[in-house]
């Protein structure tokens, strides 16, 4: 049996805020043992001790199962069970997951790799896994009831089979979905080519996450399982910004991005600063005559995309979901919208009886990110970290590129802000402004209007005064 040392070999968090990584064990006689982590930094490339060699992944947030070799076969062993994930500083969920973590940890193989995985259970309730996109036989597909029983809490069941085709995969369960995955059951699985493929090129950094979503009330621990489309966190491995770590990569790396959707809605990924081409989806390597550029990629649900790109450009290019309400985090989505509406008088009357009474949105949202609002215990503010600007204004699905000139091979550590050259930040205009030019008419006349009679109506809205006008009436 391969020592705990041999595991975690070049297996050191490379964030700051992280410690070293946190190793538990159980004694289970026969099976390999299974590794634990709970912290929740992404963990430096795992390199393969035995077996094939290739350049490992890293998973955002998370980390890479160390494995057995036995006889030629390569043995994991994924524990599920409840666990408890800072999905950002200051914010803790109580999910379900894999080995201490959710998403689970990632498994990394080569093409024409025997595998076999136990899965120990201990949640309240059966489970299995689905290893979605293999080919396998059948009786290894994990989904309960159709090609196997579920496993039941406290029992272990082995999957073996050969991972026949390079790509990227996902795996989760197959058994009560609904609850399993709406708590964060689910991990990433990358099959590595053996050998050069010629869809397949070499990479310099082979980046990997998850989409996935919660409902968890602010002030609360456990995401609301019923909840189909309206949840309040949208993530990445289980983190929404500010806590996901940024994509670092050198200058001049040719970089690959993979990203799976377990949510249950879409999200157009979008990199600033870069095109990049789909290199890869949920069934393989694309054909080189399909690629095309491009700077955002919808990844659907249940479905997954690579995409490469050479990163030439420095700086700190986001990089986020672009469906505005995914890059929030809670509160904030029932809020009326309140732009232009003047309520100052309203808000004199309230403050008689309510002395603290505020009223949010007047202006836009973007006060709220800087409002030092009393929040719930549990929770972080809808749109919030700090970049050298100020306020991002951003939670969920976001994250930076940093492309840094001097950022050495291999080194994944934080290198801090982007130092703009001289000139090259959008800066304040001083001097005359021309009026600007503005259209004047009211419309085309492609269509002639049904009545003509009826007077204009103008919808009036406040412009913008003083920044708290409560008492200017
Ligand atoms: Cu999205």
């Amino acid at each position: 049996m391969a020592s705990r040392r041999e595991f975690f070999r070049g297996a050191t968090a490379i964030t700051g805020a992280v410690a070293v990584a946190s190793v538990a064990k159980a004694a289970m006689a026969a099976l390999p043992e299974p590794v634990v982590r709970t912290d929740p930094g992404t963990m430096a490339p795992l390199a393969p001790s035995t077996g094939r060699p290739y350049r490992p992944v890293v998973t955002l947030n998370g980390w890479t199962l160390p494995w057995r070799m036995n006889q030629g076969v390569k043995e994991f062993h994924l524990v599920a069970e409840p666990v408890v994930r800072e999905m950002a500083p200051g914010f803790k969920a109580h999910l379900w997951g894999y080995n201490g973590q959710s998403p689970g940890p990632t498994i990394e193989v080569v093409e024409g790799d025997r595998v076999r995985i136990f899965v120990t259970n201990r949640l309240p309730e059966h489970t299995s896994i689905h290893w979605h996109g293999q080919r396998l036989p059948n009786g290894m597909d994990g989904v309960n009831g159709l090609t196997q029983q579920g496993i039941d809490p406290g029992k272990t069941f082995v999957y073996e089979f050969v991972a026949r085709r390079p790509g990227t995969f996902m795996y989760h369960p197959h058994a009560d979905e609904m609850t399993q995955m709406a708590m964060g059951m689910m991990g990433f699985w990358v099959t590595h080519p053996k050998g050069r493929h010629p869809l397949i090129d070499d990479v310099d950094r082979d980046f990997v996450f998850l989409l996935n979503a919660y409902d968890i009330d602010p002030g609360s621990y456990t995401p609301k399982i019923m909840t189909m489309l309206d949840f309040n966190l949208w993530s990445w491995n289980s983190r929404i910004f500010p806590g996901i770590d940024p994509l670092v990569v050198s200058k001049h790396d040719r970089v690959r991005i993979r990203i799976g959707n377990l949510t249950m809605t879409n999200h157009p990924i979008h990199l600033h600063g870069h095109e990049f081409v789909v290199t890869g989806t949920d069934g393989g390597p694309t054909p080189k005559a399909s690629r095309w550029p491009e700077v955002t990629t919808d990844v659907a649900v249940g479905q997954m995309r690579q995409v490469e790109f050479v990163a030439d450009e420095e700086g700190d290019w986001a990089f986020h979901c672009h469906k505005s309400h995914h890059t929030m985090n809670a509160m904030g989505h029932d809020v009326p919208t309140l732009i232009g509406v003047d309520h100052r008088g309203l808000a004199r009357k309230i403050t008689r009886l309510v002395p603290d009474y505020m009223v949010m949105g007047e202006r836009g949202m973007a006060d709220m990110a800087e409002m030092e609002m009393p929040l719930p215990d549990n929770t972080i503010p809808m749109m919030t970290g700090d970049g050298p600007f100020g306020s991002v204004e951003m939670g969920g699905m976001f994250s930076v590129l940093k492309v840094r000139a001097d950022q050495k091979p291999g080194d994944f550590t934080d290198p801090g802000w982007y130092r703009h050259p001289s000139g090259t930040v959008a800066f304040e205009w001083s001097g005359a402004l021309p009026d600007p030019a503005r259209f004047a008419a009211e419309g085309g006349t492609s269509m002639s209007p049904a009545r003509r009679d009826r007077a204009p109506v103008e919808v009036r809205v406040r412009k913008p005064g003083s920044r708290f006008g409560h008492d200017n009436h």
